[in-house]
């Protein structure tokens, strides 16, 4: 029997903590979606193909998102009043989000035509893989609302989390329309990359499904060590409306400006370069972390101001994880 304490669950006398538990339910879930929903015989490769998409592509992240449903309703309910069904549901509900993370990438990889993610190759990159992992994206995201429905549809919160998923989910793909839009190969335009276009394609593609300070992204995108970050930037060769380049064109000389021209948006390495040595003149690694640390003062004022009904923990745990954070 599962006893709840301060941080964690007594399993079998022995201490969990919540990011062990988190680990727990994934197996669970895993077992769960291809072995008991589909017993059809027929199903079985199909089945076992789910396993490997799942096993590949949702689990080795940070998991901030899905970690922060469990941690934001320890915030919310004291221990006593917490059932251990209720934890389990929001380890589960956790893993939704992740789920949605995963669909989000595996599908992101192909569009951006990155190579690697979370240190390993993208799945689309994948010997024998290619463009089915289209529909192993959709398999992710079929996933979540099996798991829903089986262990959610009784609460009456039901129709709200439903709606919750599709809403985010449809917000996030008018994101990515934008990204991608502002991002045609082999056009360049400087004139594309503003301020305000810059900041509608960041609320849109990752907000609203993470909370997130969007441009660390970016930042990370070019500055950002892969052997920490566990993915290539791609951002200087798919010619992205990113924070960096925005920032730049605000900034620079008509000549410093022909030269991006020139090499933004290409993807020989020379040319690469020859975006990042434009950016360490301009100092936009020192530029970023002003902005971070202003954002991230913002943010907390914001959170005292509004987050008047709920625990500001709820918010504040979440900002602390990513504010300077290097992966
Ligand atoms: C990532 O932006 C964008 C998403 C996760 C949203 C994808 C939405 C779809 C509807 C597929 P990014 O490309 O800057 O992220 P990364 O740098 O991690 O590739
Ligand atoms: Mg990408
Ligand atoms: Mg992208
Ligand atoms: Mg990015």
């Amino acid at each position: 029997m599962h006893s709840v304490c301060s941080n964690g669950v007594q399993q079998k006398g022995k201490m969990l903590s919540d990011a062990q538990l988190f680990d727990l339910e994934f197996e669970k879930l895993v077992s769960e979606l291809t072995e008991q929903d589909f017993t059809d015989p027929v199903l079985t490769d199909a089945l076992n193909r789910l396993r490997e998409v799942l096993r590949y592509n949702a689990p080795g992240g940070k998991r901030n998102r899905g970690l922060s449903v469990i941690g934001s309703l320890r915030e919310l309910v004291s221990p006593s009043e917490l059932a251990p069904d209720e934890v389990h549901r929001a380890l589960l509900v956790g893993w939704c989000i992740e789920l949605l993370q995963a669909f989000f990438l595996v599908s992101d990889d192909i569009m951006d035509a990155s190579l690697t993610r979370r240190g390993q190759p993208c799945w689309y990159k994948k010997e024998g893989i290619g463009l089915d992992a289209i529909n192993d994206a959709f398999l992710l995201e079929g996933a979540i609302y099996r798991l829903l429905r089986r262990h959610c549809r009784g609460q009456r919160y039901y129709i709200h989390l439903l709606e919750l998923f599709t809403e985010t989910s449809f917000q996030t793909e008018l994101g990515q329309a934008l990204d991608l839009m502002t991002a045609p190969p082999h056009k360049i335009d400087l004139d594309r990359f503003t301020m305000e276009r810059y900041k509608a394609i960041v609320k849109y593609k990752t907000a609203f499904y993470s909370f997130y300070l969007p441009v660390a992204d970016d930042y990370l995108d070019c500055y950002g060590d892969p052997t920490v970050t566990g993915k290539i930037g791609t951002d200087i060769q798919d010619n992205k409306c990113s924070w960096l380049v925005v920032t730049a064109l605000g900034i620079m000389t008509p000549e410093q400006r022909a030269e991006l021209e020139a090499c933004y948006g290409h993807s020989d390495a020379e040319s690469v370069e020859r975006v990042k040595a434009l950016y360490d003149t301009l100092e936009l690694p020192i530029r970023y972390h002003q902005h971070e640390e202003e954002s991230y003062r913002r943010l907390q004022k914001l959170i005292q101001l509004h987050a008047k009904n709920l625990p500001p923990a709820v918010f504040l745990n979440f900002a602390k994880k990513i504010y300077k954070r290097n992966k």
